[in-house]
């Protein structure tokens, strides 16, 4: 006879095995077979997105290690010869997104992809840690070092430019000149930023709202930033010295840059596997010295107990708390007295006692809206960065509440893009776009032990 602890333990583990399959079917049906990419959701993102395919391929790692590598090379077919990475490559057409590739015009570049249309801005630089997280997760490790050889330079080449164009002090922090570029899309931390320069009002037909409830996605009047500074951009044919000299969004993002710290750190590592690569690891070691020293100097804020933005347009910090906040943790960038700051932010404000982690905006600013995008709600990338960057420290338990507390909203609403923090909620609380591909794949690797 079965005990009872048998039936329950096999009932929970029934539970995630069927999550587990669920969320592969999530990965399947948005993977693009012809073309080897993945959308991150049909209808609302029909292309091909940079840092999603970083994620989406960690969860492919876990059951078809083939996907995870077209998806990342597919990826990479589309860079740029200067190394850049862009952040959407439109392998298809599609007529279910605003702006596509006629508006971005990537091809205004010298150096732009020949054989793709993109976009001119890039996103955060997963690959180099993806890379790495694949490599742990495989078990045939020799065929995932020549998968490595293959396409680590590229890597290094994309963080090569990043360095060359994208830091003007030459202090080893990057800048991004469009939210787009942050992931993080419409934060209320670029509401002053958006005080300092007045778009035209353009005429476009949105789609994404077609897709989502308006209150969930950002203002036609916040669309209009989002496109002045892409027109900006193409004015100068997206030349990097004259975007440094003239866009007027021009910010150092945490977020941006502990991911290409960890990149830097993982093409560091994987460089000593392959071996012979002195010269490079000795430039990525330099890199790292400097970013690591210039972060904890300049994106610290005493004040707040946490990391922020810098906005080297106009030369200020600004001055408030986010998920991104958090995320130097997941590069080791804190000393442990920062990252005890850090925890206790995370653990009073964060979470306190009726809400699930973590808010991509300080739960407490008037600024906070529980259900819009970036300016509250739950992200499952971000929670990963961050149960993954609390584990780097002695936070385990904290580590151990963002993950549940992950697979506890998925279980409840579904593979949504974006999760209400309250837990008080008792309608749906999974917002944007269902069936999200990277919900699905971190959830994956969240599942994995
Ligand atoms: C969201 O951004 C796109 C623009 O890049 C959009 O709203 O149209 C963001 O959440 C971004 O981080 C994400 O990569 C993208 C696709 O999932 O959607």
């Amino acid at each position: 006879m079965l005990s009872l602890y048998t039936i329950f333990t096999s009932t929970i583990i029934m539970t995630q095995k069927d999550l587990k399959e669920q969320a592969k079917k999530v990965l399947n049906a948005n993977f693009n077979e012809d073309k080897g990419f993945t959308i991150p959701c049909e209808g609302l993102y029909p292309f091909q997105w940079n840092w999603d395919s970083g994620f989406i391929a960690i969860g492919y790692a876990h059951y078809d290690v083939n996907k995870a590598k077209r998806e990342i090379e597919a990826l990479l077919s589309a860079q740029w010869e200067n190394g850049f990475l862009p952040h959407i490559v439109f392998h298809n057409d599609s007529d279910t997104y605003f702006p596509g590739a006629d508006f971005h015009q990537s091809s205004l570049h010298p150096l732009a992809s020949k054989t793709h249309k993109t976009t001119g801005m890039t996103q955060p630089p997963v690959l180099g840690f993806v890379l790495k997280e694949i490599y742990d997760i495989v078990e045939d490790k020799a065929d995932m070092i020549s998968f490595i050889k293959h396409n680590i330079d590229k890597v290094f080449h994309n963080h090569a430019h990043f360095y060359t164009h994208r830091d003007p002090n030459k202090e080893g922090l990057v800048y991004i000149y469009h939210n787009w570029e942050s992931g993080t899309d419409n934060s209320p931390i670029w509401d002053d930023i958006w005080d300092t320069f007045t778009p035209p009002n353009y005429t476009f037909e949105r789609m994404d709202t077609t897709h989502v409830d308006a209150a969930q996605r950002p203002t036609n009047r916040e669309y209009d930033y989002y496109l002045n500074l892409i027109e900006i951009a193409k004015e100068y044919n997206y030349d990097d010295a004259k975007i440094t000299e003239l866009s007027p969004f021009l910010v150092q993002d945490p977020l941006f840059n502990a991911i290409l710290i960890k990149s830097n750190a993982a093409l560091i590592e994987l460089y000593e596997i392959i071996g012979d690569s002195k010269e490079k690891i000795d430039i990525l070691k330099a890199w790292q010295e400097k970013a690591i020293t210039r972060f904890n100097e300049k994106l610290y804020n005493e004040k707040l107990g946490g990391y922020v933005h810098y906005d080297l347009r106009n030369e200020k910090q600004i001055e408030f708390l986010s998920s991104s906040s958090f995320t130097p943790l997941f590069a080791q960038i804190p000393d442990n007295a920062r990252a005890e700051r850090l925890m206790k932010n995370l653990t009073n404000k964060f979470k306190g006692n009726d809400k699930f982690l973590c808010s991509s905006f300080d739960p407490d600013s008037d600024r906070f809206n529980p259900k819009k995008y970036w300016r509250g709600p739950i992200w499952i990338n971000l929670n990963w960065l961050l149960y993954k960057g609390l584990n780097n420290y002695k936070y385990k338990n904290l580590a151990e509440t963002v993950k549940e507390d992950s697979i506890t909203l998925i279980k409840r609403y579904g593979f949504y893009e974006y999760f209400d923090a309250r837990k008080s909620i008792t309608e749906n609380a999974g917002y944007g776009g269902n069936n999200f591909s990277w919900s699905a794949a971190l959830l994956l690797d969240l599942l994995k032990d």
